[in-house]
Order: C-alpha cells, then structure tokens, then sequence
C-alpha cells in the first residue's frame, strides 16, 4: 500500500502543503500523485502572493482524466488547505470515486480551518467538515482550535479536555485523532496526543516536547504526511508512529532555526529547511516518547 493522492497547494518558493508534504513521502518510497489545489507564488503569510485556484470544476476534469486512464488507483488520499466549500466537495467526490477503485483506500485529512482562535478558511467550510468530511476520514490531524470548531466545545485548557474532545471526534468516524499541537494552561510545554478507536476500545497516547521559539509555516502539512507514512508502516503500533512523527518534526524545526541568521525573524528564514533535513526524516532520532494515557 505505498501510493497516495496528495490534494494540497503549490508554492514557488517554500514548503508549505505539496511543497511540504510530497519530498518526505516520497523519501519513504511512496509514490505520490500530486494534485495542486492552487499554485501561488510563496505562501500566504508574507506581506503578499500571486497565483490562481484550481477550481472544483477542474478538480473534477482531472479526475476525469485519471478514470479515462485507469490511474485512480491511491491506496491513500490525503487532504490539507481548502479554501471553499466547492472546492472541498469535489474532494469528497474524488474520495468517493477512489473508493470505488480501492474499497480499502484510507483517508487522511488534515481539516485546516485556522489556529489561536483565528481562522484562515470561511468559518462556513467548519460544518461542510464536521457533517460531510470528518464522517469519511479514517485519520485526522486537527490542531486544538480545529478539535474546539470540530466539535464545537470550548477552548480546551487541560489534556483531560483534550483527551475527551478526542473521543467526541472518534464518535463522528476517524479510527484515528491525532491531536497535533496543545498548550495546557499555565503549561510551557507543547503537547501532541494521538488516540485510536478500535472495535474493543480507545487507547490515548500523549507526547511532550519544549515549545520552541517563533511560529513555523507548513509543520502541519508536514505532520499530516509523516503521520500517513509512519501509521502505513506502523498500523498497530500508534507509540511509535506518535514517536516518529513528533521526532522528525522537531528536528526539522531544529535544523530550520540553526540555518537561520540569530536575529532574522522574517517569514523567509523560518521555511522549513526539508532539504536539509533529508536524514532525520529517514532516521527519526529517538528522543521524545510517548506515554499511555
Ligand atoms: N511542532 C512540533 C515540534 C510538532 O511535532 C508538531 C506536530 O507533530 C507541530 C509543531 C504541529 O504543528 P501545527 O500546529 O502546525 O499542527
Ligand atoms: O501550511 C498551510 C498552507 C497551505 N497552503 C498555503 C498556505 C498555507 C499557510 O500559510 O499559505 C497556500
């Protein structure tokens, strides 16, 4: 099972969605049909972008193109930033065709709608995934202002709450949550939960880590596809795959903020440095673990 569909954004310049997500996938020997949802010049935190959107009609015409060929052929889809509601239905009918070329194909969505209480899609996109997308998904990887929208509960404060707003996710479909980035209140730690639901029952696992400095653009897009890659591996081990995945993120941060000059703070030097971060994501360093809840 080593082939997936990646629906994600291009970008010129940087590593943000394909750009951040296709290279390690394929480090891992997976074979990656890339479909950019828009192709911009660099990604949308600098002060300004050019490019165009793919839209729904012509996500549909590649589809078409795919079936004519016989080449619908993912073991895996994998979604990330969408930014409108038709753009995001034709994914769920891209979905739906898949599975009826691969009934095992799985489905790891990443639900981007925003982060710290701000979004970056239409809130609209919230209900079109918590009632259409979310149902289909077998892995998502929301971060915890995604879980709060999600599932519609308050700001989560404590690992009790989020460890409980999981579940509320599981109840809507995903086998797998991974809860991807949460500061407990009062707490200078950074915390990523993964939990899995299987028919006899639900195990939690929790990973700590220091926050480090600055915010980072694509870590998620990153996350999402070493999550697909290690839990493909790993299907019955989520410690490990939590483990991996956490890892290899953090060094790649590392590597990101040595490569950066002590006092630039611009957008431009905290792109994560992939590139030069080609070994540890082959060889996660073990340093991080996961504890059971
Ligand atoms: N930072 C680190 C060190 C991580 O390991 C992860 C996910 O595993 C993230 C950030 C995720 O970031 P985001 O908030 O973009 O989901
Ligand atoms: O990492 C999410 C992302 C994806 N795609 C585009 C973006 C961003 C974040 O800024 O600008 C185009």
């Amino acid at each position: 099972m080593k082939r997936v569909l990646s629906i994600q954004s291009h970008v010129v310049s940087g590593y943000v969605g394909n750009k951040a997500a296709v290279f390690p996938m394929q480090l891992h020997g997976w074979d990656v049909d890339v479909l950019n949802s828009v192709q911009f010049s660099n990604h949308t935190g600098y002060a300004s972008f050019q490019g165009e959107r793919l839209s729904g009609s012509l996500l549909l015409q590649l589809l078409k193109g795919l079936q004519d060929n016989d080449l619908l052929s993912a073991d895996y889809l994998l979604t990330g930033y969408v930014g409108s509601e038709t753009f995001l239905s034709s994914i769920l009918q891209v979905w739906q065709q898949l599975l009826i070329q691969k009934p095992h194909a799985k489905y790891v969505c990443d639900p981007v709608l925003g982060d710290q209480g701000r979004f970056y899609v239409p809130e609209s996109l919230v209900q079109v995934y918590r009632e259409q997308v979310i149902p289909q998904a077998t892995i998502v990887t929301p971060n915890a202002f995604e879980l709060e929208q999600l599932t519609g509960c308050e700001p989560i404060s404590t690992l009790e709450m989020a460890q409980r707003q999981c579940h509320v996710l599981h109840d809507m479909g995903p086998s797998i949550v991974f809860l991807t980035s949460f500061q407990p209140l009062g707490q200078d730690v950074m915390m990523i939960l993964a939990s899995q639901r299987t028919e006899s029952r639900t195990q939690c696992w929790k990973l700590e880590c220091p926050v480090l400095p600055g915010s980072f653009t694509g870590t998620g897009d990153l996350c999402a596809a070493l999550i697909l890659v290690h839990s493909a591996n790993h299907p019955n081990d989520l410690a490990t795959v939590l483990e991996k995945v956490v890892n290899t993120v953090y060094a790649v941060l590392e590597t990101t903020l040595e490569y950066a000059d002590k006092d630039d703070s611009t957008v431009k030097a905290r792109e994560l440095r992939l590139i030069q971060s080609k070994d540890v994501m082959e060889h996660p360093p073990k340093r991080f673990r996961a504890v059971l809840l």
